[in-house]
């Protein structure tokens, strides 16, 4: 027997009259993404969530891995309502919906202050505490399924060796110092993901994840592929969820999820 984080009655209690039209809780499973892409094929319509104690094959963005340690942390997949939004620019908003809930549930119940890493990435203390998955199935130009996986790490053991890591990683507890209700926590990530998806066209939208932009106003380094490194300033959001950005010769350019990854200019003077 182990500790599980969350077990199938709290998950019940956590997800209680919010409006999913499926609902399932896996004590281990290889991705929660793939059970709810799973669904999707087989004529599941949004809004629909899985969630599991533990992922054997958790991945991150661009085929890289998630870890979630049994009975740490809290990976769980919406299946969105496509329905809600034919904006053409719902992809690149959604991405950053996961994060934007993240950080709400925090404020709301913790008073911390995180941010958000663009696109998508929950940062306590300039350390990664969430990370968020956005797939899209299409048919020709049509956005047919959008799925938000959503990686949170609770309990200090739920952070990965330091060699695996791409950027600091923490977790709430050790942030927070202290332990907390998970029930309550993941309650209140659903509420404010269920919240905005109902409003994801709105400027408002925008505005409420700009607000948390880690990175506004200063200079980064862009990678860009695999090794090209350059420096820009962090201007805004776009409207479609892109980045827009200053580069060193001046000129402005708005950058999609995928395209680049940020990194903080690490200032030497500060060591
Ligand atoms: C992400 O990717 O941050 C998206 C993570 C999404 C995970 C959720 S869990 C539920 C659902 N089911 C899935 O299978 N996935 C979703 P990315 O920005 O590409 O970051 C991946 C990188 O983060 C890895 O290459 C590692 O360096 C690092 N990493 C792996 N596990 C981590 C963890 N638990 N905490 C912090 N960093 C981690």
């Amino acid at each position: 027997m182990y500790n599980r984080l969350v077990n199938e009655t709290e998950f019940k209690k956590a997800v209680t009259r919010l409006p999913f039209r499926k609902v399932a809780f896996f004590e281990t499973i290889g991705s929660t993404n793939d059970v709810v892409a799973k669904w999707a094929r087989q004529g599941a319509k949004g809004l629909a969530l899985a969630a599991a104690d533990e992922q054997t094959r958790g991945r991150g963005r661009a085929g890289r891995r998630w870890l979630t340690p049994r009975g740490s942390a809290l990976a769980f997949s919406v299946l969105l309502d496509t329905s809600v939004s034919p904006d053409p620019a719902l992809l690149g908003r959604a991405s950053g919906l996961g994060a934007l809930a993240v950080c709400e549930a925090l404020e709301q119940l913790y008073s911390l202050l995180p941010q958000i890493k663009w696109p998508n990435d929950v940062l306590l203390n300039d350390r990664k505490v969430a990370g968020v998955l956005a797939e899209a199935h299409w048919a020709g130009e049509q956005l047919q399924v959008l799925i938000l996986g959503i990686g949170i790490n609770v309990a200090p053991s739920s952070v990965p060796p330091i060699e695996i890591l791409n950027f600091p990683a923490s977790s709430i507890e050790s942030e927070l110092e202290r332990e907390i209700e998970v029930d309550e926590f993941l309650r209140a990530v659903l509420e404010r993901l269920i919240d905005w998806q109902a409003k994801l066209s709105s400027t408002e939208f925008i505005q409420a994840w700009e607000r948390r932009l880690a990175y506004l106003g200063k200079t980064v380094l862009l990678e860009i592929g695999a090794e090209q490194l350059i420096e820009a300033q962090v201007q805004s959001l776009a409207p479609d969820g892109g980045l827009k950005l200053r580069l060193s010769s001046g000129e402005l350019r708005v950058f999609q999820m995928g395209e680049i990854q940020v990194r903080p200019v690490i200032d030497s003077h500060s060591k």
